[in-house]
């Protein structure tokens, strides 16, 4: 390995830089990932989305490989740390959260099942945008990460997109994905040839309507005006256009008639956002000649689409005139296949173009798909019987769950090596290539011995995460690590952070430390989720200055928070804060990395926390939190009042009153802690009251029961062992069995 290392370096191995043989490690990855055929087979599975929330790719890339153990060992024998070499790669920045997340777990299992099938989505050059905190506030910046040493290749593909009058021209670059053992695989990312990233000013402003030199800048640009709407729908066809002449090309190439595409091609539509690929592959099947009728049967049969969310925002429509106005090619096939759908099925509630003249982008999935899926249990109970309730009644047999996944090469073997490694001196290989042989492990749940490495592994983490950011790593870590938003609860953990803060201003102490740890991004124009940010660096801060407070209650939230950031905070985690409201998380993914690494849940019934508990048993859980049925009937019913609340129950009035306390008002922005503790008493649309005193009587319980350790370590095994449920592997082999057949 040190010849081949040294010969990828130019130059002995010893003499380099750790960026010079990170380089060399990129271009052992690519040897070896070239030297395995890609996988082949009848149909091929495009899975378009626009977001692959990918994190740094060197060592997972050299776990699937099998090299990461020999190239640690080489590198170690001329004086050289792997770790160190990994923190030289940019993370790249082309997802949000859960679903770009998904997306890339997704793709490793595919490549691991050795099935065929590329991810296809958008080259952003500046991805999400890079956080600061700046006076205890949020700031946007760019986000370059496309350095020198990156993983895209250049495939020299180009394809022409058409507008109203003027047409772009794409470039492909991919960058390979690697099975776990064997397998190979593409994620195909489209970029602009005329992207101009100087047009980018003070923080992440740019000009939403120059279309030529935007395209592929930001992921979600901020869409609350006209110019940011129009610049997604001008992104997403980009995106879809790309896919769609991709897809025909490859299919010509492999030597398949496109009137059977849908026998040799299988298309997942990852959320709404490449739904544009429906009646532009319509389009381009039309142009070479195939009738209409014909050409929407074919597509019919080819596209299958997942919801990731019932939140309203997401299910995106689009005004009609937007469309006209950007993609006016599609707006004849758009028009076409919502009369039909009408005649069909003339309730209103199914239209796609609604009395309002805007276009339903799930409901054209739904129509002219030929899979509805749902990313948990509960969540597509709730599709089913709520928010696609007409649907299903329509099209019983296109819904089906496919409950969420994770891959455990990221979520254990890259970031839990000590974990990973004692698990396998337990049970042996099996589990990497079959999860759920993480059963085994329950042999061990009254085994004294087992108990004890269980903690001193989580207390390693512990140290090694201390060190970095400057904690107690005796202290309990107690984890909230997601995107920003109200339905996730954030401000709930805020406001047990000042009930905490409170118990110990009067003397109460916890029976150990506590350390609160926040990651999250909110989005540019999300105002409130960003005043939460606002309140969270605050108490931070107020509880830093404290010295009665200090020794006993911190907050840190990590800046920029990424894939990197997690593989940190996951194994380290003791309690994993999955607090949203029921019935709004539509699975979770973070829930399941923590179940794995051995932390122990905090949640409500909500998403897969269903499945989890279910799983680990109400033993090995802490549930708290009305139920997802309460929650429907609340909002059906207009019966919830964050006031009735505030003004009845004492201990909510003054967690809420202390948002605008002297010390934190001391320490705050006036403006925003206002807006937020106004929102709190008079609106609070996700119910952060509704679930407060139990949260905290259940998180009490939890850092009470910490401290039984050998009780809490049985916890912890049967957490991890019966993790196996929630492999990505899982979750392909259900998808490729009940959707795409490949
Ligand atoms: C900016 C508009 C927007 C709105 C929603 C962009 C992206 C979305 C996605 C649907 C949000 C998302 O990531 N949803 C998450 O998907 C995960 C993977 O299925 C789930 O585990 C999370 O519950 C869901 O919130």
């Amino acid at each position: 390995m040190l010849e081949t290392l040294s010969r990828l370096a130019g130059k002995p191995l010893a003499s380099c830089t750790n960026a010079e043989i990170y380089a060399a490690l990129q271009a052992l990855v690519r040897e070896k990932a070239q030297e395995r055929p890609l996988c082949t087979g009848n149909r091929r599975l495009y899975y378009i989305s626009a977001e692959f929330l990918l994190g740094k790719l060197l060592s997972c890339n050299l776990i699937n490989l099998g090299l990461r153990a020999e190239v640690a060992a080489a590198l170690a024998s001329v004086g050289k740390s792997l770790a160190e070499i990994e923190e030289c790669e940019c993370e790249p920045s082309l997802g949000n959260g859960g679903l770009g997340r998904l997306a890339a777990c997704f793709l490793d299992s595919i490549a691991t099942l050795g099935l065929p099938g590329d991810g296809v989505g958008l080259n952003y050059h500046f991805g999400l945008f890079r956080q600061r905190f700046e006076e205890e506030k949020q700031r946007e910046y760019p986000n370059p990460w496309m350095d020198g040493a990156c993983w895209l290749e250049d495939t020299g593909v180009s394809f022409t997109v058409p507008y109203d009058g003027f047409a772009l021209t794409s470039r492909m670059y991919d960058i390979a994905v690697t099975g776990y053992g064997a397998g190979a695989n593409r994620l195909h990312l489209f970029d602009l040839t005329t992207v101009d990233e100087s047009i980018v000013k003070d923080g992440i402003d740019f000009d939403k309507s120059d279309i030529a030199h935007n395209l592929t800048l930001f992921l979600y640009p901020d869409d609350s005006d006209r110019a940011g709407q129009l610049l997604r729908i001008y992104q997403q066809y980009f995106m879809v256009s790309n896919a769609a002449q991709l897809i025909l090309k490859e299919t010509r190439e492999r030597g398949f008639s496109l009137r059977d595409l849908h026998r040799h091609v299988a298309v997942q539509i990852n959320d709404t956002h490449p739904s544009l690929v429906i009646p532009e592959l319509i389009r381009l099947l039309t142009a070479e000649g195939i009738e209409l009728d014909e050409a929407i049967d074919i597509v019919s049969h080819t596209c299958a689409y997942t919801n990731h969310t019932i939140l309203a925002e997401a299910l995106e429509t689009w005004p009609m005139d937007y469309l006209k106005e950007a993609v006016p090619h599609l707006v004849p096939i758009i028009e076409t296949l919502d009369a039909r759908a009408k005649a069909a099925h003339p309730d209103p509630r199914v239209a796609i173009i609604d009395a309002q003249q805007r276009v339903h982008m799930a409901h054209m999935d739904i129509h002219y798909g030929f899979s509805v899926n749902g990313v948990a249990a509960l969540h597509t109970r709730i599709l089913e019987t709520s928010e696609l309730a007409p649907f299903y009644a329509i099209y019983p047999g296109k819904f089906n769950n496919k409950t969420n996944g994770i891959t455990f090469r990221r979520w254990l073997m890259a970031c839990n090596p000590a974990l990973s490694a004692w698990i396998t001196s337990l049970i042996g290989e099996g589990w990497k290539q079959n999860a759920d042989e993480l059963e085994k492990l329950l042999a061990y749940q009254e085994d004294a011995a087992a108990r004890e490495t269980m903690l001193a592994i989580k207390a390693e983490n512990k140290r090694s995460l201390a060190r970095t950011l400057g904690l107690d790593a005796d202290s309990l870590f107690d984890v909230q690590i997601k995107r920003l938003h109200e339905y996730k609860r954030q401000q709930m953990n805020a406001l047990y952070a000042i009930y905490q803060y409170l118990q110990i201003k009067a003397g109460k102490l916890p029976r150990r430390p506590i350390t609160m740890l926040f990651g999250a991004k909110a989005a540019p124009a999300y105002i409130l989720a960003k005043d939460i940010i606002h309140l969270i660096l605050c108490l931070a801060r107020l509880f830093r200055e404290d010295e009665q407070v200090r020794p006993w209650l911190n907050i840190t939230m990590v800046e920029n928070y990424n894939v990197s950031w997690a593989e940190r905070l996951i194994p380290a985690c003791d309690l994993s804060e999955q607090i949203s409201l029921a019935s709004k998380e539509a699975s979770g993914t973070g829930n399941m990395k923590f179940m794995l690494n051995g932390a122990v849940t905090l949640g409500t019934m909500d998403g897969a926390n269903v499945e989890i508990s279910d799983l680990v048993g109400r033993e090995n859980i802490y549930i708290f939190g009305k139920s997802s049925e309460e929650v429907i009937r609340l909002y059906a019913t207009g019966g919830y009042h964050s006031r009735e609340i505030y003004e009845g129950d004492p201990l909510a009035e003054e967690l809420v009153d202390f948002i605008l306390s002297k010390p934190l008002l001391r320490i705050g922005d006036p403006v925003c802690l206002a807006r937020l503790y106004k929102d709190l008493i008079c609106k609070d649309w996700f119910m952060t009251l509704l679930d407060l005193r139990e949260y905290i009587a259940a998180k009490e319980r939890a850092l009470n029961d910490y401290e039984e350790r050998d009780a809490w370590a049985k916890k912890m095994l049967v957490n991890t062992a019966k993790a196996g449920f929630f492999s990505s592997d899982r979750t392909i082999a259900q998808y490729n069995a009940g959707i795409w057949k490949l």
